[in-house]
């Protein structure tokens, strides 16, 4: 498919206003490797990744795109694509070899250099503390499960704040905190790969008070410093206009977005969300009381997809979420939706007023192809961003307050449970020799960013 936005991304651009932060983002354990360097310890991503039958095709992220050696170059390529951000997250088994009590300044020491770079590059860095890698000592306590994991985190924040305050001034405190406690705890298919729903369910309520005791705790030490989170916000349809698939869609936001949103934004839980849980089962032997908000600056927002749902029954929690016929999907099966960007950030604003917000992932997963003179081919993915970007303009214009756009992902990387077979980078990664080739998306990207006005 081709249109004027795709043809001319510098058009584009002009939709997006002066000092807009166009950026990248990625994550420590689908990047950095090094997975036993320099005292790390092991994560629970390294422990389930090492189980058999957990990823696809046993991939793990012992070397990954071997970031931990080849930061400079990764930075370098960044700032010759206009990058004006960065977007990563802290192994917290690298600084914190058990999670708590030894620091590991080895660790601390590449984080260091890899913010001493962006800054001299010219490229802001924004720092996420948890991207899913916890470390496995702390899972065999109990994890996020065990209520002691506030303090933890906090004691991590702390760490994280006091070392990098001076130069780094935007800050995460969660990635995607529903995946983490749903996927990892109720379905299974993400570390430490659990399903038990009230395991789940106190484990999300530990993130969100963890969230807000690490939000107390950089904004202390760091006085300048912006903190939010972000959270996966996919677009949800109803499969049919029955009411039954209403209610299925209704009751699907309750017990997965809203359950983190409501909370963040002072509410508590929300009222649909504790009777489908609690209906289900999921909150016995759960003591649920509403964890305090954490003061957000800003909103990040990670979108990619509409999730089509259906009602298999009346019964609580009865649903599935399965690609709606003759849609558009990418590799991963995903439902190609961009007005639900659209949607999801004007109703963000509407619903929750949050100071700003701002798109901390997007971008898609194809089987790119590379051509005879070794360029590689990737005409879906500018297709992709092309209307998600301008779908984010349409938002802007419709009044939402929106700061900036990191593109998942500046490299080709492990994607989880599916392993290096899902490509979402801008840039190719050929694991067997890790060279790096800016696919034709980063040089559209560049030519976007180059245009927009600073
Ligand atoms: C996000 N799901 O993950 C993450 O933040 C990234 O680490 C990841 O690579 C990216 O999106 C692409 O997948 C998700 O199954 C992983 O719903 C799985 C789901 C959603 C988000």
């Amino acid at each position: 498919m081709s249109n004027a936005q795709e043809d001319d991304p510098a058009a584009l651009a002009q939709r997006f206003p002066r000092g807009f932060v166009w950026g990248f983002a990625s994550s420590a354990y689908q990047i950095e490797g090094a997975a036993q360097e320099d005292g790390r310890g092991p994560s629970i991503w390294d422990t389930f990744s090492h189980t058999p039958g957990a990823t696809a095709n046993a991939d793990n992220g012992d070397v990954a795109c071997d970031h931990y050696h080849r930061y400079r170059d990764d930075v370098r390529l960044m700032a010759e694509l206009g990058a004006r951000a960065y977007r990563f997250s802290v192994s917290w088994p690298r600084v914190m070899p058990t999670g708590s009590g030894k620091v590991n300044q080895r660790g601390l020491d590449f984080y260091r250099r890899l913010v001493d770079e962006l800054a001299a590059a010219g490229v802001e860095p924004t720092l996420n503390l948890f991207h899913w890698d916890l470390p496995q000592a702390l899972q065999d306590q109990g994890g996020f499960s065990n209520p002691e994991i506030v303090g933890r985190f906090a004691d991590f924040a702390e760490l994280m704040a006091s070392r990098l305050g001076d130069t780094v001034t935007d800050w995460m405190t969660f990635n995607e905190p529903a995946v983490y406690a749903f996927l990892g705890h109720a379905d299974g298919i993400h570390a430490p790969g659990l399903r038990d729903w009230p395991t789940a369910i106190r484990v999300a309520d530990n993130e969100l008070r963890a969230h807000a005791a690490a939000v107390e705790v950089i904004k202390s030490l760091v006085p300048s410093a912006r903190v939010g989170v972000a959270v996966d916000i996919n677009h949800f349809a109803p499969a049919t206009d029955s009411a039954r698939d209403q209610r299925a869609t209704d009751a699907y936001r309750a017990t997965r977005d809203t359950w983190f949103l409501d909370p963040f934004f002072g509410r508590g839980y929300p009222g649909l969300g504790v009777e489908e849980h609690r209906a289900a089962g999921h909150l016995e032997g759960v003591e649920l009381s509403d964890p305090p908000p954490g003061r957000l600056d800003y909103l990040g927002v990670n979108y990619y997809r509409q999730e089509t749902v259906r009602a298999n029954s009346d019964a609580p929690f009865d649903w599935r979420v399965e690609p709606r016929a003759g849609i558009e999907l990418t590799q991963m099966d995903w439902e190609v939706v961009p007005e639900g960007l659209t949607a999801g950030l004007t109703w963000l604003q509407h619903e929750y007023a949050p100071p700003e917000i701002v798109i901390t992932e997007n971008g898609a997963a194809y089987p790119d192809r590379r051509d005879a003179g070794g360029e590689v081919v990737d005409d879906d993915r500018v297709s992709y961003l092309a209307r998600h970007i301008a779908a984010a303009a349409d938002a802007l214009a419709a009044g939402v307050n929106l700061r900036g756009y990191f593109v998942w992902s500046l490299l080709d990387n492990f994607e989880w449970s599916l392993g290096y077979g899902k490509r979402f980078g801008l840039v190719r990664v050929d694991f067997d020799d890790q060279r790096r080739i800016p696919k034709r998306s980063a040089r559209w990207y560049q030519r976007l960013i180059a245009a927009s006005p600073r």
